[in-house]
């Protein structure tokens, strides 16, 4: 039920509380920025109307506060370096079912909720995939009232803006707190000191125990701020809490400054960098220092936390700690929580060794993100010892326990010690994460059921073997309210005429339009609305790009991270391939085409940089022959973010979805193109062998090496015989190399086509350029049948409904967490 002094929009002020609407933003801007009516921006409406809408979840926000701190029940802790949250007052007025009032509100300033809506920077608090699913799941968490709590970093510079000059990528700082977050909420009083450095004294207790201690630590704190997560249409309101850092009380600058004030103030400045900015870097470790200071700051904050609320009711009685508690770890970048919850336990609770490992290991879960070697966290024992003495002695150990228990199974065996071991030995060692992770965790899960697979039979065999019952899957998902609802107005309204509302809380309830895929009259209305979507996003295409797509062409778009497994290569190619097709005259049977690709590069990942600036380069000769016209576009969409996925999604027909099969863990853009009736043309690759599945292979373009085939192939992999075999493909070669695209640039593109022709290629993307180029045909042939073709399309939409984020988080809450929804929420 909804509760009337909250959401009511009557004339009158209701119990004195909260006035209507409009009176409320006119109040904000009067009182909160001194502004009158007829003088404010946009940007100022915005604001008034984000403090009025959050104005309307405190209430229920306090509530669920209080219930979660009376319950007993377990409660899971999602402990993140990564939540891409996006914006906020979109999904704010929906959830709160708000729409209306605002509307009818706004038209009162002569605006529209888009216009007012579009002034709010997104909150990029990561890169890809992985934090964009720690923002669905803390969604669906709140839909299912589950009790979670988010844990995250506060940094005060997001993801980094691209530039796109001369086709060249360039980043530029994104200060997304410039003019303040409306939706946080400063929590002082929660306020945690973490300390670094110093190193390790044992002294003998009352009880004459032995005990350590840390002394001649540097101190910083860690400050909370909490946003609300607010359930879908229900009274439940969740918590993210992200920690700034800030610097220590004076006394300990006098410590280490003594008579040198000014240097003390820069000093304290310096404790700030911690939360200063997210690490670029998506699938690839990075090995700084200030990044597993982010990782420790992150946990011990966090730990710290839960643990003072744990003490004030139960004091130091832990017994019921794990079965009240669980952690649940996105990927290795929180890991050092495992052994940070020892320290506690030990150091600073009294307990014992083997009760603190049975709390630690009955509360820690881990998920992996990952296959690709290059994004296995290891930090270097040095840099351990030096910035966390102690953890790394606890981190020791966990490793003799665990290496007797494992010598034990496997007596004599040294080569599996050495394999398993959390440290890896050699000139510099290493601290392996992951299997740190894993040690220290009762479950551990992979991100899709071909990736779990592989972990098992792979990366993690070893573990597999000696923990079977750990290991699980969990298909990702993706929150239907945003990447449906909110994105696709015309299909929400369209879907609520048609099989009713409730999909938007069950995504299952989609497979009702199963039986209308071929109903001729639905088929319109299915074909209006994409049109309209089509209509929307290539009006954001020429904004952005300058490029003007046809609106009857097939809209074919691959946004996401840029990385070589993911394969923009293999795109490009093939655009590549229909110029020269069309510069050849032969277009029978070609149907026209709008090439859309969007992403970001890592700042220091020079090969994907120039994958940038070969898409763009090719964009500018494409686009300006006039032999293209009405037949084929590309475009690059600068500074891909959530925002604009918002307005690409809905617009797309064609998912590309092309990734070297077995590097991609699961994919979640995938999903959302799915939902929204794009077709896939992919590889049998994390989650799109199951998007396969649910749709029915024939309405799935599938190309390529699967898994298996690609290793293969790379013991005796031959793309120059590839090449040389096959005259289309040879022909798109000699294009690029030939300096068709980088006429006033030679040579720039041979690193790429190089890569491309080395036997020692690990994406083998040549490998499946022939079937690529089949399948891409087919897609474009299929989509000149419109009725096969929205059939399809539809059919998609309808069997999406595995893919919502409702669903995995069910999942995660029965077979991870044992979390049942907060009693009397
Ligand atoms: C990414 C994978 C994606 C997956 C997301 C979310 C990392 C380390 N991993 O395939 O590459 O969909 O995680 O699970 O960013």
């Amino acid at each position: 039920m909804l509760d009337q002094t909250q959401v009511s929009d009557s004339s009158k002020p209701s119990n004195g509380v909260l006035l209507p609407i409009s009176d409320e933003i006119r109040r904000h801007l009067l009182y909160t920025f001194g502004h009158d009516e007829s003088h404010v921006n946009n940007n100022y409406r915005y604001r008034a109307l984000a403090a009025t809408v959050r104005d309307r979840v405190t209430k229920k926000w306090r509530k669920t506060r209080e219930l979660f701190e009376q319950s007993d029940q377990r409660k899971v802790h999602y402990l993140s370096l990564e939540f891409l949250l996006g914006r906020s007052l979109n999904n704010a007025v929906q959830n709160l079912d708000l729409e209306s009032p605002v509307r009818e509100a706004l038209q009162g300033y002569g605006v529209d909720l888009e216009e007012i809506a579009d002034q709010e920077l997104d909150a990029g608090l990561g890169n890809g995939g992985l934090g964009r699913l720690a923002a669905c799941f803390l969604d669906s968490c709140a839909n299912l009232q589950l009790p979670v709590v988010g844990y995250g970093i506060r940094y005060e510079f997001g993801m980094f803006h691209q530039l796109i000059e001369n086709g060249r990528q360039v980043e530029a700082p994104d200060h997304w707190l410039r003019d303040g977050n409306p939706w946080e909420i400063e929590r002082p009083e929660d306020t945690r000191t973490i300390r670094f450095y110093g190193h390790t004294q044992r002294s003998i207790n009352e009880k004459g125990e032995q005990v350590s201690s840390l002394v001649d630590t540097h101190d910083l704190l860690a400050v909370p701020y909490d946003m609300p997560i607010p359930g879908y249409k229900n009274d439940t309101v969740n918590t993210l809490r992200l920690w700034k850092a800030s610097t220590a009380d004076v006394f300990n600058l006098a410590e280490f400054n003594s008579g040198n004030y000014t240097d003390a103030v820069v000093q304290m400045n310096n404790a700030e960098q911690i939360s200063m900015v997210l690490y670029p870097n998506d699938s690839s470790e990075n090995g700084k220092e200030l990044r597993l200071k982010q990782q420790y700051f992150l946990v011990s904050a966090s730990l710290q936390d839960i643990i003072a609320k744990w003490v004030e009711k139960n004091g130091d009685d832990f017994t019921k700690f794990g079965e009240q508690n669980c952690f649940q770890l996105n990927d290795t970048h929180p890991a050092c929580a495992v052994p940070e919850l020892m320290r506690l336990l030990m150091d600073e609770h009294g307990l014992e060794w083997d009760e603190a490992w049975k709390v630690t290991t009955s509360c820690m879960a881990y998920t992996n993100h990952t296959l690709l070697p290059e994004a296995l966290e290891r930090w270097s024992v040095a840099l351990f010892s030096r910035l966390l003495p102690r953890l790394l002695e606890i981190i020791y150990d966990i490793n003799a326990k665990f290496l007797k228990q494992v010598a034990k199974e496997y007596p004599g065996d040294v080569d599996v010690l050495r394999r398993v071991s959390l440290v890896e030995e050699g000139d510099q060692p290493h601290i392996r994460m992951a299997y740190l992770s894993i040690v220290g965790s009762f479950s551990v899960n992979g991100v899709a059921a071909l990736h779990t697979g592989l972990l098992k039979k792979g990366l993690f065999a070893d573990f597999y073997k000696i923990w079977p019952k750990k290991f699980n899957n969990k298909t990702n998902g993706v929150t239907q309210r945003r990447w449906l609802s909110h994105c696709n107005p015309g299909l929400r309204d369209l879907l609520n005429d048609t099989i009713g509302d409730k999909w938007e809380g069950d995504l299952v309830e989609m497979a009702k339009l199963a039986p209308l895929a071929s109903d001729k009259a639905f088929q319109k209305k299915w074909i209006a609305v994409k049109q309209e979507n089509k209509r929307r996003l290539a009006e954001h295409v020429l904004q952005h790009t300058g490029v003007e797509f046809m609106e009857d062409a097939i809209f074919d778009v691959q946004v996401k991270r840029i990385h070589e497994y993911k394969r923009q290569l293999l795109n490009v190619l093939h655009v590549v391939h229909l110029y020269d097709r069309i510069r050849r005259g032969d277009t029978k049977n070609m149907t026209p085409r709008c090439v859309l690709i969007g992403g970001k590069a890592a700042p220091g990942y020079h090969v994907a940089k120039l994958i940038v600036k070969l898409i763009n380069n090719v964009a500018s000769v494409v686009n300006n022959d006039p032999a293209t016209k009405g037949l084929l576009r590309l475009a690059f969409f600068p500074n891909y973010r959530v925002s604009t996925m918002e307005i690409i999604c809905p617009g797309t027909e064609l998912s590309e979805q092309i990734s070297t099969a077995g590097k991609e863990a699961s994919g979640t853009g995938n999903m959302k193109f799915m939902m929204n009736g794009a077709l896939t043309i992919g590889t049998l690759d994390g989650a799109n062998i199951e998007i396969r599945e649910k749709a029915g292979a024939e309405n799935f373009f599938l190309f390529g090496l699967d898994a298996a085939g690609v290793v293969d192939i790379r013991k005796a992999y031959d793309p120059n015989g590839i090449i040389a075999g096959d005259e289309e493909i040879r022909r798109v070669m000699e294009l690029i190399e030939g300096g068709t695209f980088n006429k006033n640039e030679p040579g720039i593109f041979d690193l790429l086509t190089s890569g491309l022709r080395n036997p020692q290629d690990q994406w083998v993307t040549m490998a499946d350029f022939r079937s690529y180029i089949d399948a891409q045909q087919e897609a474009g042939d299929c989509y000149r049948d419109k009725e096969r073709w929205n059939r399809m399309s539809i059919l998609n939409s309808a069997h999406s409904g595995w893919f919502s984020s409702d669903r995995t988080i069910g999942q995660y809450a029965d077979e991870i967490w044992s979390a049942k929804p907060l009693q009397g929420s």
